[in-house]
């Protein structure tokens, strides 16, 4: 019998990307937390461990909390050989990554540079195998990975132009992977949130606009809050999305339906 109260007790979580309070990875922490998970934290350099800690902290002073930078293999590394000081097994994992040098999303994609194709691929795509491939051997009882993505994947958005090629990538890594961890009862899937204020789209030009355009074309009338956000990630990582797997979730309103 599952208690749909606490769908996550016992549950051993890994969150990569808070960065402040209004991260879509706080907020879906929050949920998992509420949801009767334990949760361990990375942060993503020194700059950003004061913010972080603070944060988790709220989740009581010994919550875990790790750098890692997921461009180097060895601080991903260094990364679960702390977890493993905490717990032999994990269930959850969530990344919630991204990053694309700023000019590469505001000229024209067409002039993207080579080294910001592999740094927006790198960040924001690879790292879902990388973190993937030392989470599943922990994941002995099965589980659950959750990648957040962004309807710049599927269609022309503008100014999200590299972003967007990598998250058609991480999108279809969400597939291959959960095509070869399948046999070891471990889940991966993407939540496609439609437009939230959050770091990552802060002083985008157009964003007031582009909120403006979900309450006009979107069947609900608006895109998505982050507690929505934090409710399908509960979904996701829970039993009751047991069967669900590979796919594409979109917490975004219903926009993604619509074809004019
Ligand atoms: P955010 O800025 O709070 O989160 C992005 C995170 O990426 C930060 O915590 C940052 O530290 C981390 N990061 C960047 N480079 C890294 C690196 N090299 N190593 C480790 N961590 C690194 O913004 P957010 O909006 O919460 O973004 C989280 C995810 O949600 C991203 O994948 C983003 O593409 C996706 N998303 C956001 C929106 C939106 O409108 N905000 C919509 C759909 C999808
Ligand atoms: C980002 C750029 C352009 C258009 C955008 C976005 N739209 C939305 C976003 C319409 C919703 C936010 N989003 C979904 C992202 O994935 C953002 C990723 C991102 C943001 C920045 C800003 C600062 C920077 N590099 C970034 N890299 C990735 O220097």
């Amino acid at each position: 019998m599952s208690d749909y109260s606490k769908p996550l007790e016992g549950k051993v979580a890994v969150i990569f990307g808070v960065a402040n309070r209004r991260s879509i990875a706080w907020a879906i922490a929050q949920a998992w937390k509420d949801a009767g998970a334990t949760l361990i934290f990375n942060y993503q350099g020194e700059r950003l461990k004061d913010k972080v800690g603070d944060l988790v902290e709220a989740f009581g002073e010994d919550t875990p909390l790790y750098p890692c930078d997921v461009t180097s293999d060895a601080e991903i590394d260094a990364f679960f050989d702390k977890v493993k000081t905490h717990t032999d097994k994990i269930d959850l994992m969530l990344h919630s990554v991204a990053f694309a040098p700023k000019e590469a999303l505001e000229n024209e994609f067409v002039s993207t540079e080579r080294e910001a194709f592999r740094i927006a691929h790198d960040i924001s795509a690879y790292s879902l195998v990388a973190l993937s491939q030392r989470a599943a051997p922990m994941m002995t009882e099965g589980g659950s990975i959750i990648a957040m993505s962004y309807y710049g994947a599927e269609k022309v958005v503008p100014n999200y132009n590299v972003m967007g090629v990598a998250k058609a990538a991480l999108e279809a890594s969400t597939r291959y992977l959960a095509s070869d961890l399948g046999k070891l009862n471990i889940r991966v899937n993407c939540i496609s949130a439609g437009p939230v204020q959050t770091l990552a789209a802060r002083g985008i030009s157009g964003f007031s606009a582009m909120i403006k355009h979900y309450e006009a074309n979107a069947p609900l009338g608006r895109s998505c809050s982050l507690e929505e956000l934090g409710g399908a990630g509960v979904f996701l990582a829970s039993d009751a999305s047991g069967a669900i797997t590979g796919q594409v979730l979109y917490v975004d309103g219903g926009y993604q339906i619509m074809g004019m």
